[in-house]
């Protein structure tokens, strides 16, 4: 079968220099031989890393708005990306994303749900595997990043404004902070308490969270207001990742399409120093593996990012930390599987 590739070197989504050379430093490694002869898939990959500069306002012309840093330029650089994850999904390939920071799943997820949408009349799942939740609302972040904010644009539980900035994203659906929507995006639902439902390519309901330890006051209140499923590094230690796997598998239920957004931080520095934000405390590799290895093994598994890897960070890890990367896409694509 086929496997389609897009390599994004962005960083604008947070502020450290370097994790746009991860597509290339993951390549170099040897990445897509490796999927190709020993595990017999085909490649479609233009050999390009996106870096999208012509797309990318100059910073002067992109300035910071409702908090967010280089909004324009992430926006921008999605909205290509997510045409071309639509266009290798749509055709029934895998699509596997390299990063780049992770503000570049709210291309990714986007392009995936629109091409399963519209070849299997189907809504996709999300398992998102990070140190840190990414559901910032402009509002709730502390830094302004929009790595941290992908998820809240892809459920629609940040609001747009004026500017729209994320408008190609949410273009069919209601906006929240309008009738029948309160500030948070949540659906009002008959006055009532309960859990809120926000409106967006991603369903809150379709989203499961592995690996989390650094989640922001205002994150957690997202995560409980919308009642959203995430297994903590608590909830690993506690029941095992044998058990988290088969909750997480069981809450998105079987024979739904799975994308599956790997950010390398969630791995323990011990395995993934070379990362923007790394959290000690996180997934053996083992661990990290065995989460790809259980989403290969589902047969559901429609496409992945892998993102924040900077080998100019830590750079005498930079190599664990890329083949630690390598590892887990392979395990996603079967490698380990019997
Ligand atoms: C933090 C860090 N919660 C933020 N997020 C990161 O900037 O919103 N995500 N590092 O990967
Ligand atoms: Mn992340
Ligand atoms: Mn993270
Ligand atoms: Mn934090």
């Amino acid at each position: 079968s086929e496997i389609g590739v897009t390599c994004v070197g962005f960083a604008g989504g947070q502020n450290k220099a370097g994790v746009d050379t991860g597509p290339t430093a993951l390549i170099d490694n040897g990445l897509l031989s490796q999927l190709e002869k020993d595990l017999g898939y085909t490649i479609l990959h233009d050999g390009q890393t996106h870096t999208y500069t012509s797309h990318q306002p100059a910073p002067e012309d992109d300035p910071i708005h409702r908090g967010m840093h280089n909004p324009r330029a992430v926006s921008a650089v999605t909205e290509q990306l997510e045409a071309q994850v639509y266009a290798q999904a749509v055709e029934g390939r895998f699509a596997l994303t390299l990063g780049g920071d992770h503000s570049i799943a709210i291309g990714t997820i986007a392009g995936t749900a629109r091409a399963i949408r519209e070849r299997l009349g189907r809504e996709i799942a999300v398992i998102w595997v990070d140190a840190h939740a990414d559901i910032n609302t402009p509002e709730s972040s502390e830094s302004g990043h929009v790595h941290g904010m992908p998820v809240a644009f892809l459920t629609g539980i940040a609001r747009e404004d004026d500017l729209k900035i994320f408008g190609w994203l949410n273009k069919d659906t209601p906006t929240p902070g309008s009738e029948g929507y309160d500030k948070l995006g949540g659906k009002v639902k008959n006055g009532g308490e309960g859990t809120s439902a926000a409106t967006g390519v991603l369903s809150t309901k379709k989203l499961v969270y592995i690996g989390l330890r650094d989640v922001d006051r205002g994150e957690k209140e997202i995560l409980r207001k919308f009642g959203i499923k995430a297994f903590s590094m608590h909830d690993i230690d506690k029941w095992g990742i044998g058990r988290v796997m088969e909750l997480a598998l069981a809450h998105i239920g079987s024979d739904t399409p799975i994308h599956l957004s790997f950010d390398v931080d969630a791995l323990d520095p011990q395995w993934a120093p070379s990362t923007g934000t790394p959290v000690r405390g996180g997934l053996t590799l083992r661990e990290g593996d065995f989460i790809a290895e259980c989403v290969a093994e589902t047969g559901s598994l429609v496409a992945m990012d892998l993102v924040e890897v900077n080998p100019s960070l830590e750079i005498m890890g930079a190599d664990e930390t890329v083949r630690a990367g390598c590892s887990l896409v392979r395990c996603a694509l079967g490698d380990t599987l019997l």
